[in-house]
């Protein structure tokens, strides 16, 4: 079977995009006015291209939630790319995130909120609330534990079983945190101590599912419940990554993850790198039912730079991509792509982030298209995705055309 063309694709994908400026969260918005005027725009924050940065996610996550009225400046981070000289002049280590308040530049996210907390009031709980000032130190010692067992070689199994321990000593005294409340989240009700746990416990939860075998959402239930919490709000769910992108960003940024190559690990690596993802537990909350739409809709959208940047030559890769996404539509097998296409589709599906192109169970929907259709050609995979930088991921090749 032929593929469908991109104008036959596009007439058979209903799919109105979401309001950026005034809808529900999203990573490509440039300006969020929550039913407000621009005039009322008091806020710039600067925030990495890739939707990626933890401490990015904080703020962000914040100013939606109190719907402040805000314009969004994206910047690369060093390992995508190279950092833009405007922002250079204004923060001279090129460190995210930044925030002007009424002119003032902001740096360090937790200065940031304190800032905000004074022009806008808190969420539910402040920053320097005696309820949320032992959570937020709880929350460092969790990411020390993390990093001990994670970026670091660990030079006997006895000392990697000791970062193991140490690490689920701290996760025990987080969930006795969770426990102090009735619901599920760190206070009465969703409040700042949350918005500090967010950014790194979901990249722990991805990352000691990929390189430990441990799932930290499936074997904890407070936080178990906090993450069914976090997935009821439409905030966290516009900026949630799913397993694969942290799983691939975090070497570079962490400067290395090491993998304890267990039994479960490996089965894990494989669910995440060569799917189903619908298996993962990266999110559970019901599929919309617009995401193989929306998933369709942000290939056709960007479908010029994707296909350029893809190591297959552009006419077979048109072709082979076409193919995936008719698949998808239709919920078969029966467009077989290009013999030696199956590279270019891999690549693709190694690339898919989340949430910058689209949203969790869209990815999961593509990743599936592109893997299954891939299949129909050979098992063959491309190169590995590199550890030291992902400069495949230099947005100066995805600007918009
Ligand atoms: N303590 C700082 C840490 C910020 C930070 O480490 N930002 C990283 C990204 S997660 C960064 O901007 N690195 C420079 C880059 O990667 O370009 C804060 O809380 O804002």
């Amino acid at each position: 079977m032929n593929p469908l063309s991109w104008q036959e694709l596009t007439e058979l994908v209903d799919y109105r995009e979401p309001d950026r400026v005034h809808g529900v969260t999203n990573s490509q918005a440039t300006l969020r006015l929550f039913g407000q005027k621009e005039e009322d725009v008091r806020v710039i924050l600067y925030r990495d291209n890739h939707a990626w940065c933890p401490y990015c996610q904080k703020v962000w996550l914040w100013l939606e939630e109190k719907q402040i009225p805000y314009a969004i400046k994206k910047v690369t981070m060093f390992c995508y790319g190279e950092k833009e000289a405007w922002y250079k002049r204004l923060v001279p280590n090129g460190m995210l995130p930044a925030l002007q308040l009424d002119g003032r530049l902001i740096t360090e996210s937790d200065d940031i909120l304190i800032a905000l907390e004074s022009v806008f009031g808190v969420c539910h709980r402040g920053m320097t609330d005696r309820e949320v000032l032992p959570l937020r130190r709880l929350e460092r010692s969790l990411f020390r534990a993390w990093c001990q067992w994670l970026c670091y070689p660990a030079r006997s199994a006895q000392e990697e079983a000791n970062n193991q321990a140490q690490f689920l000593q701290v996760v025990e005294q987080v969930e006795k945190a969770l426990a102090q409340t009735p619901g599920s989240y760190f206070l009465e009700e969703f409040s700042t101590a949350d918005l500090v746990f967010i950014p790194y416990v979901e990249r722990m939860h991805a990352s000691l599912f990929y390189y430990k075998g441990y799932g930290l959402r499936t074997t904890n239930p407070r936080l178990s419940a906090w993450f069914d919490a976090l997935e009821t709000r439409s905030t966290y769910r516009g900026t949630q990554s799913d397993f694969h992108t942290h799983a691939h960003d975090l070497p570079p940024q962490m400067g290395g993850c090491y993998s304890n190559n267990q039994d479960q690990t490996l089965i894990n690596q494989s669910l995440v790198d060569r799917g189903d993802w619908f298996q993962l537990p990266d999110a559970r909350y019901p599929i919309p039912a617009t995401a193989k739409q929306e998933a369709i809709y942000r290939v056709y959208k960007h479908r010029h730079n994707i296909i350029k940047v893809n190591p297959v030559a552009d006419q077979a890769f048109d072709y082979a991509l076409r193919c995936a996404l008719t698949n998808l539509l239709n919920d078969t097998t029966d467009c077989i792509p290009p013999e030696g296409t199956e590279l270019g589709l891999r690549y693709l599906r190694d690339r898919v982030n989340v949430p910058r192109d689209m949203s969790i169970y869209s990815a999961k929907y593509l990743r599936r298209a592109l893997e299954t259709t891939a299949k129909l050609r050979s098992d063959r995979e491309p190169e590995p995705l590199p550890v030291r930088h992902r400069r495949d991921q230099d947005p100066r090749n995805f600007r918009a055309v």
